[in-house]
């Protein structure tokens, strides 16, 4: 007989996404951060994108009954602590996800949180997401979404509301929260009044608060948003209250700027590496 293996099972997240064949965004980001953030990445690929730093040249749907399928392959056998969604592409897509959803009791009332990232558009302006779908965020994933985590361009698409300070970062909220999710995180990287610190505010129905983190003067985030909201879905997976997981992601996500590098001629991406021991120097290696 050999060595005992050693070891032991961590939770377990889903990114239900799209891919990014530059590596910086989507699936890869989520799967990096789940990896730092200590917890199994499991992934649903919702879409497949030939992208590089500087635009997203082609965008390929996944049919939907194969996206359902990856998800209840993974209910049935592995289970799941907790779900994150990025990239869907489509409005049929959000309508399969939510059924599978349902059926397995994440998001809603159902006992695995769901963390909806509502990626829309790149960096580039590049549209990820129909027209149809943003319609199917409103009415369909907002309502399920234990937490969802827009940009201000995203909150502008969603809800319709022009964001310029902290009043307007209330009122997307209370908008969001209006569709249905139970918890709302309105990033304020986007906001051009904030120069020194970058505050993204949490509502819960009733109570706003705020997570102030340093602006890091780098154009190179792509990536930066998938990689928040998988570190706060690692957070809900490893136990953490919602306010404490949104916590535990930005202290994840504001290393993974810091740490960010160029990296060809366009936006780079942000870093998972400052997170990941460096094993070929490690005893054990
Ligand atoms: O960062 C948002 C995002 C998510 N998923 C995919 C992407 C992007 C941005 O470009 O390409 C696949």
């Amino acid at each position: 007989m050999g060595e005992r293996a050693v070891g032991v099972t961590p939770p377990r997240v889903m990114t239900v996404a799209g891919t990014d064949s530059g590596g910086g965004a989507g699936a890869a980001a989520d799967l990096r951060a789940f990896a730092a953030c200590g917890v199994h990445g499991c992934l649903a690929v919702c879409a497949v994108t030939a992208q590089n730093s500087v635009g997203v040249h082609v965008v390929h749907g996944v049919p939907p009954d194969v996206v359902a399928a990856q998800i209840t392959a993974v209910v049935e056998d592995i289970g799941l602590d907790a779900v994150k969604t990025g990239m869907l592409g489509t409005a049929e897509v959000v309508e399969a996800l939510v059924r599978t959803c349902d059926d397995a009791g994440i998001g809603g009332d159902g006992p695995v949180p769901l963390v909806v990232d509502p990626v829309l558009a790149s960096m580039h302006g590049d549209a990820l997401a129909s027209t149809a779908a943003v319609e199917s965020y409103r009415a369909l994933l907002l309502p399920r979404a234990t937490v969802t985590t827009p940009n201000l361009d995203e909150v502008r698409l969603l809800v319709g509301v022009d964001v310029r300070d902290r009043a307007g970062q209330h009122e997307a909220a209370k908008a969001l929260h209006d569709l249905g999710a139970r918890h709302v995180l309105v990033k304020g990287g986007h906001l051009a009044g904030d120069t020194e610190a970058s505050v993204d505010v949490l509502y819960d129905g009733s109570t706003f608060t705020e997570f102030p983190g340093p602006r890091v003067d780098t154009e190179n985030t792509h990536g930066g948003g998938d990689s928040f909201a998988a570190a706060i879905t690692a957070g809900l997976a490893r136990g953490l209250p919602v306010p404490e997981a949104v916590a535990f992601g930005k202290r994840y996500v504001v290393e993974a700027v810091r740490h960010s590098f160029a990296l060809g001629a366009g936006y780079g991406p942000v870093s998972a590496l400052w997170a990941t021991r460096p094993w070929w120097e490690h005893p054990d290696g």
